[in-house]
């Protein structure tokens, strides 16, 4: 597996290297635990990913040429030791030298913590995307959060969900980051607006009441196969010394040294939701704290490149993900108006030509709004500018739509029903010269149900970007056998040139190609029944199908679909004597937002009912239930490459991607989905013979909601579906203590099955009875599940990026 190397690779070099950092561990070669010599090993490649990264930062190529600031909350980067082997081509160079020390670097590659530094799909996309960008080169700085701890990490106490807070740089420090301290930026909260008089002018000027620093921490960004390292810059709070408190104006000060303590809090932890706005003054901190800096960093390299103002849109895009980092539009606009005197046409000008904004959801209650009374509190100068912004914009509503006062009022940035809340979307629509959905149907329902006043108004501004994913993490690396029998057949430029796997559908029925293909999903399966057992102490067949659902506990992605199915399951092996089933272990792995009370209840059913079934002796090993704790992206790792069935089941209409989708399909799962999402594109790549679709599609969920939508008929009508309900209510999984799951039932009868669960029950069995059968035919398994590895080449990351180059970012490409 070894890729052309970029630099010659000097062992002895490298070994003094490690032992002297051991030595500065406290550590010699004797006393030195695995732990140290990870960390030893972190340490040794990041001088060369760190020298790299500046050589990169300092190219004059790249300064003269245009780069993307890709702006997340989340950057979900899962371990980098490995994946950095990979791209600097050094994977087997390096075993070699670990081996010499006594080690197997796979072992040593285990000591590392997962930096979660986002919650799922959203912060997961960022950190493909910032790897898409490397390997092809395109100009590009990720800026993101330092977060002390990351995304909780998750165990379970008699089934319950626990949370622990994750410190994934203790107590030794990361060893890929490097901080920049002559890169510290500062950023400003509360406080007032001063208006200033200057040669007969007026001007208006923010003087904020705290300052708070922001640290920057480089993460490397190795291109595969180039030596080009992009940075991750995640900036941290600190507060700042006490000789700065003369910055704080007297009235404010006991509110500012009220905020003084916040601000060591200030990039304390993650907030733990998914598509959920849950509106914390906090967290808008967080959010301006992130754009601010950022936008300081990006004009400080601006700048320094020699470039005017002016030109901004000519040498810098800026990507937007989701709303979060909204607020650095009024943050641009305020730095050019307020501290570099431009006009407000001029400002505008160029701010509106630098900003792009990826939208990632419908979900009405992920759509982000702040009460602009908290707002103008913090943020006073931003809050005037939104106000103006939105005054402008309003002048252009009434121009193209005269006295339409519902108009107004849908696309005002300012909601003025009830509590006045500032609409962060709308800003961004507004603010943005590009706006794009993650899906082809997703892009599309954004232009028909969620702005289309919008795609009136600004005809092509909505676009659409279908998602992706890396290659190198999702297929070269967590898959290693399945990389080597590809190469074999096809060379090995592939995970460069993921639509090359296209030629391996020629193998689809091949008899030795078949037998090589599924003897690594049975080895991939084995490794993961090997984790099961040690960690959970469940015996796994690894004959049975496994079949698998991860993703984060949301109840539009209903997990409580797919374990109705597992319980209709169960219920037939005990109650009807003639039924016969292919095994099956069902996997679950799923975090559930800490105040999230119902996806918490979900999991806790999913539990009690694989504790039930695992423990049956009538069940044997004909189904099994494992539900995986604390999923993260190392974890993803082992289990992707064992799926033979991928879940991709949400309600039509609510997942605007998915990505998971796109892994297990590229890694041989077939999918069983809903026309939803980038499902509909997977269908259309691997044809409708190599996937499972069911359901109700958009316009079916449409017309049963305008009909009525009645669950209680589907339970009487279903007896299937009413026995498998029902279960929930008894003490069938809760010996003893009947009622413990009844939130779970009434989920989706008393609260009406928002998510259509019931609705779609009949039709998702039917799917997974073809499914059962199919597998049964290993011949025709392996076709179908070749043809998915071949024929999803379309979802590579590398042709997402290329996808925003050319139709958004007018990015060129610089070779290092
Ligand atoms: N997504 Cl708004 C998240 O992971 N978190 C969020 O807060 C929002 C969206 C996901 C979305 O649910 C998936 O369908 C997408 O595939 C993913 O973003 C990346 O676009």
């Amino acid at each position: 597996m070894t890729p052309k190397q970029q630099h010659a690779f000097d062992k002895s070099a490298f070994k003094a290297s490690m032992t002297q950092h051991l030595t500065q561990l406290g550590r010699t070669p004797e006393t030195a635990e695995m732990r140290d010599w990870y960390l030893a090993l972190g340490r040794a490649l990041a001088e060369h990913t760190t020298s790299d990264l500046v050589a990169t930062e300092n190219d004059l190529a790249i300064k003269q040429a245009k780069s993307v600031n890709y702006l997340s909350l989340e950057f979900l980067i899962g371990r980098l030791t490995g994946n950095n082997l990979i791209s600097m081509g050094l994977y087997d160079e390096i075993a070699a030298v670990v081996s010499e020390f006594g080690f197997g670097l796979t072992d040593l590659l285990e000591q590392e913590r997962d930096p979660s530094l986002g919650n799922g799909g959203l912060g997961r996309l960022a950190a493909c995307f910032m790897d898409s960008l490397a390997a092809q080169q395109y100009p590009a700085v990720g800026y993101g959060l330092h977060y002390e701890y990351g995304l909780f990490r998750q165990s379970f106490k008699d089934g319950a969900q626990q949370e622990a807070p994750d410190a994934w740089r203790e107590p030794e420090g990361y060893p890929w980051e490097v901080v920049r301290p002559d890169l510290a930026q500062t950023v400003g909260f509360y406080g007032h607006v001063a208006v200033i008089e200057e040669n007969g002018h007026t001007r208006r000027e923010w003087v904020p009441s705290l300052h708070i620093q922001a640290m920057p921490w480089d993460l490397p960004i190795v291109g595969y196969q180039s030596n080009t390292v992009y940075p991750l810059r995640l900036w941290e709070g600190r507060a700042l010394t006490p000789f700065a408190l003369d910055a704080f104006n007297d009235g404010d000060y006991t509110r500012a040294q009220q905020a003084a303590i916040d601000a060591g809090n200030l990039t304390k932890v993650l907030y733990p939701n998914d598509n959920h706005d849950a509106g914390k003054t906090l967290r808008l901190m967080q959010q301006y704290f992130h754009s601010a800096a950022s936008v300081g960093d990006i004009l400080r390299r601006h700048l320094d490149a020699g470039h005017p103002l002016a030109a901004l849109p000519d040498y810098e895009t800026i990507q937007l993900n989701d709303t979060h980092p909204t607020i650095a539009i009024p943050e641009l606009m305020r730095v050019l108006l307020d501290e570099h005197h431009l006009s407000w046409d001029d400002a505008w000008s160029i701010s509106s030509q630098t900003f792009a904004y990826t939208n990632h959801t419908l979900l009405p209650e992920a759509l982000e709004t702040w009460s602009e009374s908290l707002m103008a509190n913090l943020l006073p100068r931003h809050m005037e500018i939104i106000f103006e912004i939105n005054h402008r914009f309003l002048q252009d509503v009434a121009a193209k739509w005269p006295g339409d006062v519902r108009k107004q009022q849908v696309l005002s940035v300012i909601d003025d029903q009830g509590e006045r809340m500032v609409r962060m979307a709308n800003l961004c629509v507004i603010g943005s010269y590009a706006v794009n959905g993650v899906a082809a149907l997703h892009s599309e329902l954004v232009k028909r149900d969620l702005f289309p006043e919008f795609d009136a108004l600004y005809p092509g501004r909505i676009q659409n970007v279908t998602n992706g994913i890396t290659p190198r993490r999702w297929l070269k690396f967590c898959n290693p056998d399945l990389s080597a029998l590809i190469s074999e057949k096809i060379g090995d430029q592939w995970p460069a040139h993921l639509e090359q796997l296209e030629q391996i559908a020629q193998y689809a029925d091949d008899k030795a190609f078949q037998k090589a293909f599924m003897a690594v999903k049975k080895r991939n399966k084995q490794r993961l029944a090997d984790w099961v057992k040690t960690h959970l102490d469940i015996t796994l067949n690894t004959d049975a199908i496994f079949d698998v659902q991860i993703k984060r506990l949301h109840e539009y992605k209903r997990q409580h679909l797919n374990l109705l199915h597992v319980i209709s399951l169960y219920h037939r092996l005990i109650h009807e004597p003639n039924f016969d089933m292919t095994p099956r272990v069902v996997f679950f792995a799923a975090k559930a937002a800490p105040g999230y009370a119902l996806a918490k209840s979900i999991i806790f059913a999913i539990n009690k009912v694989a504790e039930t079934i695992n423990n049956d002796p009538r069940v044997g090993d004909k189904l099994k239930v494992v539900f995986i704790p604390d999923y993260r992206v190392s974890m993803a790792e082992i289990i992707i490459p064992a799926a033979d069935v991928s879940e991709q089941i949400s309600m039509a209409g609510k997942e605007a991607s998915g990505t998971g989708n796109m892994k297990m399909a590229l890694n041989g799962a077939l999918t069983i989905g809903t026309m939803d999402g980038a499902n509909v594109e997977i269908r259309e790549e691997v044809g409708d013979d190599n996937i499972y679709i069911f359901g109700l599609d958009v316009e079916g969920v449409n017309a049963l909601r305008e009909k009525g939508y009645h669950p209680d008929h589907e339970y009487h009508q279903q007896p299937l579906l009413k026995a498998s309900l029902d279960s929930l209510l008894d003490d069938t999984f809760t010996p003893g203590h009947p009622g413990l799951l009844r939130p779970v039932f009434d989920s989706v009868m008393a609260s009406g099955d928002p998510y259509l669960c019931l609705a779609d029950f009949a039709d998702y069995v039917r799917a997974h009875n073809q499914i059962d059968s199919d597998y049964r035919d290993s011949t025709l398994w392996a076709h179908k599940a070749i043809l998915n590895t071949a024929l999803v080449g379309k979802f590579s990351s590398d042709r997402s990026i290329r996808d925003y180059v050319t139709n958004i970012w007018q990015l060129k490409a610089v070779k290092r």
